[in-house]
């Protein structure tokens, strides 16, 4: 052999750049599960199992149409990190040249960085072509702009793709945006389907059966296991979504219910993001749907925009901003993450509801991620590295590329507003607008003070108390500090000395009970 092909985990596509001039003959195909990615972080056990088993499917296909595949799994030819594998392939078949599709994280590209001086090869890096825009695409976008918004990045996609767009150049339907059309609540009457599940075939049960005795550190519960882990079943949880539930995914998208765990959201993130789905022909299908009259705009508008606008924005923002990206703390937030986080016990419903399905699943939908378990993390102050390493280990979609945008920028606003034009803060009513978590919880979302007062409600003012120095002149805040500042002065100090009650309780680690006294 004259080459090797690198293959990354999260790099499973058959005309990935990287394999695009592939030879059998000359070509040697390299693959490994090291170590050092699978503890990196805590993650998941169904993140581990789905990517390790997604990885020996594309191996065993890759074999299938010829190629000789040298693939390092963990048990058999265990190894420390990618070099280590990389080291142990190129002395076994004496190859001088590497080539590689860019990986998903600065922490990988560091290292790939190193190869070419510390093992004396030549290596070459091409472009991950598997987005709409190239990295060349958002820094154009970005030059010369103040504030880098995705609503502006999105529709020159939408320019560029024709997706959505009417021949004259404006946007299907006369309007950019849906989104004051997708923000209801769940009516009682309505429950979800299921969403399409995946049972283990051989190499999953493998996998499953050996997770927790050999990632002892790994966390998160295997029942629930049924995750694509082909091209195959990637193609079916598509189709699936685009029958079943992308008519309502618009509607109902900001949406959460103790009812389902998944409402009407598509499931797609881990095959986008392992590569077992282009975006494309994601975006693609769900235009088709619209077009063919079987899902209204509002919705098929929506499911594009997730797709084609964050998810190219937050990448784009990623390797703009840099590897220093995420070592900011804006607000100086340093509460360490509390233990609830880790077995999902907490007395307010939401959380419980949010943190135990992520336990149980691997997933929580945006909602979720964003105005539950964010918006608490947001508020409580708590250190965004501890949060952040927490969301890029419990959920199966979780690749730092576009996790930490989502929780540094989105979430915690700790970039200072790179990312966001104001922080995603709520109170408890916004919970209660959108859910039926408060029914079933010890508190009570229109009570800001006393025994049963929902703890985000003198959060939220605590929040934006403690913050007004950083936040003050944000005009999209203009009306919340403006009720603040008329506000009587008894009634601040009790929200305050209320807030202050519960952040003690939660530094204390007795916040287990449900109960606090201001
Ligand atoms: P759907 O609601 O069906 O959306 C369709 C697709 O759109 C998703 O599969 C995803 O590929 C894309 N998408 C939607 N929202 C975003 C977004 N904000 N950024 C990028 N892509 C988006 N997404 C990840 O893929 N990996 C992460 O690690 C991740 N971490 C997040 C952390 C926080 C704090 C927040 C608020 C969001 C995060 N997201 C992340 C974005 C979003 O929550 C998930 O993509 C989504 O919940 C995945 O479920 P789904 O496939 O059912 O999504
Ligand atoms: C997250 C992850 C895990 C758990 N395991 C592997 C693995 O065994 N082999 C692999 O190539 N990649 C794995 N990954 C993904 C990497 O940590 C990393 O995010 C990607 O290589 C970035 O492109
Ligand atoms: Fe969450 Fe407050 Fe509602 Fe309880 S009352 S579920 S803590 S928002």
């Amino acid at each position: 052999f004259q080459t090797i092909r690198f293959i990354l985990g999260d790099q499973l596509t058959p005309s990935l750049s990287s394999l695009k001039d592939a030879d059998p003959d000359r070509d040697l195909i390299v693959m490994a599960e090291p170590h050092h990615e699978a503890t990196y972080v805590p993650h998941h056990r169904q993140k581990i199992v789905m990517i390790l088993s997604a990885m020996r499917h594309f191996a065993a296909e890759l074999r299938d149409s010829g190629f000789h595949v040298e693939y390092f799994d963990y048990q058999e030819r265990p190894t420390t990190s990618f070099t280590d594998a990389l080291k142990a392939a190129l002395s076994e078949h004496g190859i001088k040249k590497v080539i590689i599709t860019e990986p998903g994280e600065w922490r990988v590209k560091h290292e790939i960085d190193r190869w070419s001086e510390d093992l004396d090869i030549s290596v070459e890096m091409r472009a991950d072509d598997r987005f709409f825009a190239p990295l060349s695409a958002f820094a154009d976008f970005a030059k010369d702009r103040k504030e880098l918004r995705m609503e502006y990045f999105y529709r020159g996609l939408r320019r560029d793709t024709g997706i959505l767009m009417e021949p004259d150049g404006k946007p299907v339907g006369g309007q950019w945006n849906f989104d004051h059309d997708n923000r209801k609540s769940l009516p009682d009457d309505v429950t979800p389907p299921s969403p399409k599940t995946f049972a283990p075939d051989k190499i999953t049960q493998g996998l499953l059966d050996r997770v927790c005795d050999d990632f002892p550190d790994a966390m998160g519960d295997v029942a629930s296991f049924g995750w694509p882990v082909t091209r195959k079943d990637a193609l079916e949880a598509l189709d699936h979504f685009i029958k079943h539930r992308l008519a309502q995914f618009g509607d109902y998208q900001d949406a959460m219910t103790v009812k389902s765990a998944t409402l009407y959201h598509s499931l797609i993130s881990p095959c986008l993001n392992t590569g077992l789905l282009l975006p494309d022909e994601v975006c693609r299908a769900a235009e088709k749907s619209y077009h063919e009259g079987k899902a209204p705009l509002n919705a098929v508008e929506g499911f594009i925009r997730q797709i084609l606008g964050w998810r190219e924005y937050v990448r784009g923002l990623y390797w703009y901003l840099g590897p220093d990206y995420g070592s900011d703390n804006h607000f100086d937030a340093k509460r360490p993450l509390p233990g609830f986080f880790w077995d999902g016990e907490v007395p307010m419903n939401c959380l419980k509801q949010a943190i135990g399905e992520t336990l149980e699943n691997a997933y929580a939908h945006h909602i979720q991620r964003l105005m539950v378990i964010g918006n608490f993390s947001l508020l409580a102050g708590l250190d965004p590295k501890e949060v952040c390493d927490w969301y890029l280990a419990v959920y199966i979609d979780a690749f730092e590329w576009v996790e930490l945008p989502n929780t540094f920028g989105m979430a915690l606003y700790a970039d200072g507003g790179k990312m966001a034009s104001k922080p995603y803060a709520a109170s408890g009513k916004y919970i209660d607008r959108m859910s039926d978590y408060c029914k079933d919880c010890l508190y009570n979302p229109r009570n800001n003070t006393g025994k049963d007062a929902c703890p985000f409600n003198a959060l939220y003012w605590h929040f934006l108390d403690r913050n007004a120095d950083k936040l003050g002149n944000n005009p999209r805040l203009g009306m919340p500090y403006r009720n603040w500042a008329r506000m009587k002065d008894d009634k601040k100090r009790d929200l305050i000395a209320q807030a202050d009650a519960f952040l003690r309780k939660l530094d204390d680690g007795k916040f287990d009970d449900g109960k606090f006294d201001t």
